[in-house]
């Protein structure tokens, strides 16, 4: 087997975006494309000769192909040895864990998370550091910049590795191992959660439904929930994962996963409903007839983290992307921790957890999860919520309406213009940004604007600092609205539009958020102009 060197030419879009770079397949099927991108980030993460590197990805359309690529590319780059999940298959979280465990150099993550999958779809690549989380600014802007230089990639000329066969196989100098995708993870969650608890509970009656939305996990929760604690089969929909996540967009909100959401809006619908997406790390809990926002969700864990196993001990810190709501900074502050307000991107965690400042994390975008990863982790949070469901014998309705009792309401939602024309985009975000010398002390939404800015963030960590991360508009009652451009999508920009409204009393927390943020919502439309200049008169997605 020998090494080749190829010649190859920059392409100027490979710019990692929140979560890696996520193109249409068609994109990465371009000569060379995978290629630049492997070997530009193999230049600038340093040392690895003779080093373990975890590969897996979510299983869409073209994860098998690019995992073959990788691995010839790693073997002919001085890699010692690479773990690689059975079928290519590692959902993230799970990837997180496995570099952890086995103290990798660290791993590439083939997954375009809730996007769509297929041919005609989309396809993504990120590198994961050492730690288990995603690459820090400072790394993944030294892959882009090699992205512009590189003239060359090395690649081994050898033949494909049995990807579906769980053993050890040679490729050049360098090991693959294909390893279970499934048991150390779930070994992991057995580990934190009190499975005997959560197994008596479903033992009793007690219904759930999980839908995998055809994404990867399905292996994952067939295993645990069907099998380790005894959920009755057909607990887990959706199970069978495909390439094309059966033609579906495995995000898991109450728009996307309408198969879920309309067995837990129907007549017998269950105690509890979760869904997860594309690559495994989001969440999404329903009650019956009930809706957990992301934002509450993560409140409602660091509330009553002291019931579950793993976190019994006690938990360091909190932290939460400026987006989402300040509702964890309330239980933050009853609990005497810190809260922390970092940008939007899981990878702005992970010097707060290795730092031992933080332990449970979360985002609106559907996003919690603790420092057992460095990773959101969707399944570790339905685990979670079981865990307190099966210790505090409530439904999800009364354990969220008894917090909101507690700590007040901080009403929520998020608007999504998807697939907007760019600079219609940036000129919205333009408009509040024009605006924001004269409006504080004036009066918006029937409140008071105290603050206008680009939200920036000094990591206090390593003192990096991240700039223009959401134009804010906050008010003098904690109400805030934010301006977003969305750094995932593939095709046009995503706007999105961050409403937050706080109510303490409890006599008003049964209303509709939509209803509740309404004069937020007209006002965030009048100053950002956004509806004249996307030609849209209602967003796409409303979480
Ligand atoms: C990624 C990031 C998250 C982020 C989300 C949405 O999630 O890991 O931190 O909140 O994208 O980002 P944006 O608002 O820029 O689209 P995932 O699940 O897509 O990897």
């Amino acid at each position: 087997m020998s090494v080749s060197i190829v010649s190859t030419r920059p392409f100027d879009d490979q710019k990692p975006g929140t979560s890696g770079l996520r193109k249409k397949v068609k994109v990465f099927q371009r000569l060379n494309y995978l290629e630049n991108f492997v070997q530009s980030t193999f230049d600038v993460i340093g040392d690895f000769a003779g080093q373990t590197l975890v590969v897996g990805g979510d299983g869409r359309y073209f994860n098998r192909e690019a995992i073959q690529i990788i691995l010839k590319m790693a073997a002919a780059n001085g890699f010692g040895r690479v773990l690689v999940g059975q079928g290519g298959i590692l959902s993230t979280p799970a990837a997180s864990h496995i570099i952890r465990k086995n103290k990798a150099f660290g791993g590439l993550i083939l997954s375009a998370s809730h996007n769509p999958a297929g041919p005609d779809e989309d396809f993504g690549i990120k590198y994961n550091i050492s730690n288990g989380g995603p690459a820090p600014e400072g790394v993944t802007e030294a892959m882009f910049a090699r992205t512009l230089e590189i003239s060359e990639y090395k690649i081994l000329q050898a033949g494909n590795i049995p990807l579906d066969t769980v053993g050890t196989f040679q490729l050049g100098e360098m090991q693959v191992e294909v390893i279970d995708s499934v048991h150390d993870y779930a070994e992991l969650m057995k580990s934190l959660f009190d499975f005997p608890a959560i197994r008596e509970l479903l033992a009793g009656g007690f219904a759930m439904k999980f839908d995998a939305m055809h994404a990867v996990t399905g292996p994952y929760a067939l295993r645990i929930f069907e099998g380790m604690l005894g959920a009755p089969l057909g607990t887990v929909m959706n199970g069978a994962a495909s390439e094309d996540f059966g033609g579906g967009h495995p995000d898991p909100n109450l728009t996307y996963a309408h198969d879920l959401v309309d067995i837990m809006y129907g007549e017998y619908a269950p105690e509890f409903g979760a869904a997860s997406d594309g690559d495994g790390d989001r969440n999404m809990i329903l009650g019956n007839h009930f809706f957990v926002t992301p934002s509450d969700s993560l409140a409602v864990l660091a509330a009553n983290a002291d019931k579950v196993k793993g976190y019994r001990g006690g938990i360091a810190g909190i932290a939460r992307s400026m987006p989402t709501s300040a509702a964890a900074d309330r239980v933050a502050e009853s609990m005497g921790l810190d809260c922390y307000e970092t940008p939007t991107g899981w990878k702005f965690f992970g010097n707060l957890m290795d730092d031992g400042r933080v332990t449970l994390c979360g985002e609106e975008s559907f996003g919690t999860g603790s420092n057992h990863v460095r990773e959101k982790d969707g399944l570790w949070a339905v685990l979670f919520w079981l865990n307190i469901l099966a210790v505090r014998k409530q439904s999800v309705a009364a354990i969220v309406q008894e917090h909101w009792k507690r700590f007040g309401r901080n009403y929520y939602s998020r608007h999504d213009y998807e697939g907007v024309d760019s600079s219609a985009a940036s000129r919205a975000l333009q408009n509040v940004r024009d605006k924001s010398p004269e409006l504080p002390g004036t009066q918006l939404a029937g409140r008071t604007v105290s603050t206008c800015d680009d939200f920036a963030y000094t990591d206090p960590v390593d003192g990096s600092v991240s700039r223009n991360q959401g134009v804010r508009v906050l008010f003098e009652d904690g109400s805030r609205i934010i301006f977003r451009l969305s750094g995932t999508g593939t095709s046009g920009a995503t706007i999105r539009i961050y409403l937050e409204s706080y109510e303490a009393d409890a006599s008003k927390h049964d209303l509709d958020a939509q209803d509740a943020l309404a004069e937020m919502i007209h006002a965030a439309g009048e100053i950002s102009g956004l509806r004249k200049l996307t030609g849209r008169d209602a967003p796409t997605v409303i979480t």
